[in-house]
């Protein structure tokens, strides 16, 4: 098999707000994210996914757009963007951007349009309806932060519906015209050289024609966050998203085809995982990568771990491409989620797992959730049901790049807190520490890069324990295999036949393992990769 360039990369988010300032604002910025071209490089990353850069109210930070073709004025300009993509691309680093096509800003024109007046061209863009019987919603449907999903608005005297915050409205996607604006939105960002999309919330795109209301969820219990109290059953996951997605996917596709280089769509969706597969496609090809979450939900031990692992492979469809997150700007953070050690463990699994792996950004540098005051919290999902610890804010702090004033993200005050400990937890610190685990993701970068077979290779099971999970990963004549203990005891590790005086190629604690004649001592919260000979 020839390995297509998103089949090998390794993809890294940069939450812009969040990267790098360039201008004193305290806000990142597309010229900071240039700035930082070289660092990304040096990581080892190919493709960089920037969260929504386009113009908005940033009532959500972005994913309410207001206008699709443009860039926000606090991270710069569409020249500001050419250069970055052009610098980006020099270095041979893709760019992937984020497109939020269910729903826009209520400030978009479009929304402003639809709203005006029932008979205005635009109304049906826009998921509007009466209001039941008794004035209220309807239906029953509840929004993602909490409350009705639909919005009573005066002017016209009906409900509109957002799946988000009612700043959000949900663009009618059953509508051509609506179809047509958005492929062309598309067209636009692959016309200046964007290599893909991330597509938020594709599983929401379109939602059951005749509105029912969704069943209560049995395991609801108070303190999910309200959104949890019904199963999204008519108002997610509806079978013409599929023909949606293959329309993206043509289009995508078109690029490709025209010798113009291979274009990818990633799909956000939290579905499990019979529901997630349908997205690579029916009938015709999907998206490229839906997202898979699976690291970010599961109960962090070797037989859950080694069960999602064998069973999501075995899921995939001929073709389907395999890929791994640990984290992402909605969830807690993997160092928080799983403590220092493991992180490094988790980082272990995540780059040696077949198929694409995303980083979150500062996860690289083992960055923990961030307590955020009341008085300073940015999320509108914390600002609406505040204390589930649902809000996003802790997950989004600045990236500390140095030892100097604000870690070297801005010159002012940076609109979030630093963590605390961001004057020995930064880039520049942990780059000249061998035992940084920012060490151990440059390594475990370079190594997946040097062997196709952690990226592109077989995937086999070995053994599992209640502690430690072994796993081989074969490439014509390149075996290699991953042992990761996932507890605090040490293990010995008899070495399989085919192992026997296998080379250490990387360890999670030195480069000297503690091996026997016969076995490798795999200390605790150790995870190593060997090669055989
Ligand atoms: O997130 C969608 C989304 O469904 C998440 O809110 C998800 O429900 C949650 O993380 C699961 O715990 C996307 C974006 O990633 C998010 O930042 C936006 O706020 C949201 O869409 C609306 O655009
Ligand atoms: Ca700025």
């Amino acid at each position: 098999m020839t390995a297509l360039w998103w089949q090998t990369a390794v993809i890294y988010q940069i939450y812009p707000r969040s990267f790098q300032d360039s201008n004193g604002d305290g806000i990142g910025d597309l010229q900071g994210i240039a700035q930082r071209l070289d660092d990304l490089t040096g990581l080892g990353v190919d493709a960089i996914w920037i969260s929504p850069i386009s113009p908005s109210p940033m009532v959500d930070f972005g994913y309410d757009v207001a206008d699709y073709c443009d860039i926000d004025p606090c991270f710069g300009t569409l020249a500001d963007f050419d250069g970055l993509l052009r610098q980006a691309h020099r270095r041979g680093l893709k760019v992937l951007l984020d497109f939020v096509p269910n729903h826009t800003s209520d400030q978009h024109p479009w929304f402003v349009e639809s709203r005006a007046a029932k008979d205005n061209p635009k109304r049906d863009w826009y998921i509007w309806r009466d209001a039941a019987a008794d004035g209220g919603a309807p239906n029953n449907w509840i929004s993602d932060f909490g409350g009705s999903a639909w919005q009573w608005d005066e002017i016209t005297g009906q409900y509109y519906y957002h799946a988000f915050l009612k700043e959000q409205p949900d663009l009618n996607w059953r509508h051509p015209d609506v179809q047509a604006a958005m492929f062309d939105v598309m067209r636009f960002w692959f016309d200046r050289g964007v290599d893909g999309f991330r597509i938020d919330v594709l599983w929401h795109m379109v939602k059951a024609a005749d509105f029912p209301d969704n069943p209560p969820n049995p395991d609801y219990r108070p303190g999910m966050g309200e959104m949890h109290r019904l199963l999204q059953l008519h108002s997610t996951d509806q079978p013409e998203v599929h023909g949606i997605a293959s329309a993206m996917r043509d289009i995508a596709d078109s690029y490709g085809a025209r010798g113009l280089g291979e274009r990818i769509l990633i799909g956000e969706i939290y579905l499990p995982v019979d529901r997630l597969m349908h997205y690579y496609g029916l009938k015709r090809p999907g998206v490229h990568l839906p997202f898979n979450f699976q690291l970010i939900d599961m109960k962090w031990d070797a037989r859950t771990l080694a069960a999602a692992i064998t069973d999501y492979e075995a899921a995939l469809p001929r073709d389907g491409w395999p890929n791994w997150v640990l984290g992402n700007h909605d969830r807690p953070r993997v160092a928080t989620r799983l403590g220092q050690a493991q992180a490094r463990v988790a980082a272990v699994l995540l780059l040696t797992l077949r198929g694409t792996p995303t980083l979150y950004y500062g996860d690289e540098l083992g960055l923990s959730d961030v307590r955020i005051e009341p008085a300073q919290v940015k999320d509108p999902r914390e600002l609406r049901e505040p204390g589930l610890g649902l809000g996003r804010d802790p997950v989004r702090t600045p990236m500390p790049w140095d030892g100097s004033d604000n870690a070297g993200f801005s010159t002012a005050k940076p609109w979030l807190p630093l963590h605390a400990d961001w004057r020995t937890r930064n880039v520049a610190r942990m780059t000249d520490d061998p035992g940084s685990i920012l060490t151990l993701y440059r390594r475990l970068l370079a190594l997946r890069h040097e062997h196709p077979a952690l990226s592109i290779g077989d995937f086999a099971l070995v053994s599992v324990e209640d502690e430690l999970l072994i796993y081989a990963r074969r490439h014509e004549s390149q075996l290699l295999l991953v042992a990761l203990n996932f507890g605090e005891r040490p293990h010995r590790l008899p070495w399989p036949d085919w192992a026997h005086g296998g080379r250490l190629l990387l360890s999670t604690h030195e480069d000297t393992p503690l091996a026997e004649h016969d076995a490798l001592l795999l200390r605790s919260h150790e995870a190593v990769v060997l090669e055989a000979r």
